[in-house]
């Protein structure tokens, strides 16, 4: 399916809540107080989170001001520029492959987030992309609390044909990603990336072996590009939000990969996350197929939203 098509129909619940709302006031006749409110009310109430909401009727009615508008229907355009310029906020635009982060290689991706958000789906998903870019790629089954977990990256694994370092359950996390390393490091392997084991993000210890993979992969690997990608499930709104917070107390979040965005009517978290905690958006899932994850565009998600 192509890229915009498949956007599109992730994106058709989080649209549908939008949609209706906001064409119903726009489509009145004053730009008044009542309007202001009932707008920031539909932000919320779509997980834009309150704070993100109040600073986004500022910006409008500061740009509203400032080009002397007068209709609602022409207040729409200005939403949806202050909406895409938020999104691009934390990016980096010097990137080519994706609007929000420049990928350098050789590197080192390492993939963290809680139980279930879809860290080793989107690991397998992230291989066939950078397959598709030409990019050699090994996977690291740093998740070695469950032998499940290992098996199931193997599988991706397979499915892309590409090289997986793993030991057996239990294994330090750490000992696998020094192993996956020095496997990077001797076949020249443009991209490793690192699967972790799911942790409640109130348990200090396993923030702790984060932190000690980290340290492993900056001092054995010292020429890679580092990146840690955090897993966010959209479907859980709001509450993906404090997860960041965690996580970034103990490893430097460099991007957000939001998931599920195709079962879900909370997309609107997208712009809570990139405002509040000044972390990009890189990726979107899209579905559960290998080819479902997207690079993600501020563009093309804002125009489909309303
Ligand atoms: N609909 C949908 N399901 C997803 C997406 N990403 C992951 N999943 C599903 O979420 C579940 C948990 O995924 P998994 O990768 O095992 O999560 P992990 O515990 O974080 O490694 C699986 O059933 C995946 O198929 C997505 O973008 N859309
Ligand atoms: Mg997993």
């Amino acid at each position: 399916m192509a890229i915009i098509k498949k956007i599109i129909n992730a994106l058709k619940k989080t649209r549908d809540a939008f949609r209706r709302a906001i064409d119903e006031i726009f489509g009145r006749i004053e730009l008044n107080d009542d309007f202001f409110e009932e707008l920031e009310e539909i932000l919320v109430i779509n997980d834009v989170g309150i704070q993100t909401s109040v600073e986004i009727i500022d910006e409008l009615k500061q740009e509203i001001r400032i080009k002397k508008i007068t209709k609602p229907n022409e207040a729409k355009q200005l939403l949806k520029e202050i909406l895409i310029k938020i999104l691009k906020e934390n990016a980096d635009e010097k990137d080519k492959i994706n609007s929000a982060i420049e990928i350098k290689y050789p590197c080192v991706i390492t993939i963290v987030g809680v139980n279930g958000v879809g860290k080793t789906t989107t690991i397998g998903k992230l291989a066939h992309y950078f397959k598709n870019l030409n990019k050699d790629v090994s996977l690291v089954a740093g998740d070695t609390f469950r032998a499940a977990a290992s098996e199931q990256l193997a599988e991706w694994a397979s499915r892309n044909k590409v090289k997986i370092i793993k030991h057996a359950e239990g294994a330090d996390a750490a000992a696998v990603v020094f192993d996956g390393i020095s496997s990077a490091k001797a076949k020249k392997t443009d991209v490793l990336i690192v699967d972790t084991a799911g942790r409640l993000h109130t348990k200090t210890n396993l923030m702790q072996e984060l932190e000690k993979i980290n340290r492993i992969i900056t001092r054995e690997y010292i020429d890679a590009n580092k990146y840690c990608f955090i897993v966010l499930d959209a479907t859980i709104g709001q509450n993906a939000l404090s997860q960041i917070k965690i996580f970034n107390e103990y490893i430097k979040i460099d991007g957000v990969i939001l998931t599920k965005l195709d079962g879900t009517a909370k997309g609107g978290v997208i712009f809570a996350i990139v405002r509040q905690y000044k972390t990009p958006v890189v990726f979107i899932g899209v579905g559960e197929k290998i080819d479902d994850l997207e690079p993600f565009d501020p563009e093309t998600f804002v125009n489909n939203l309303f």
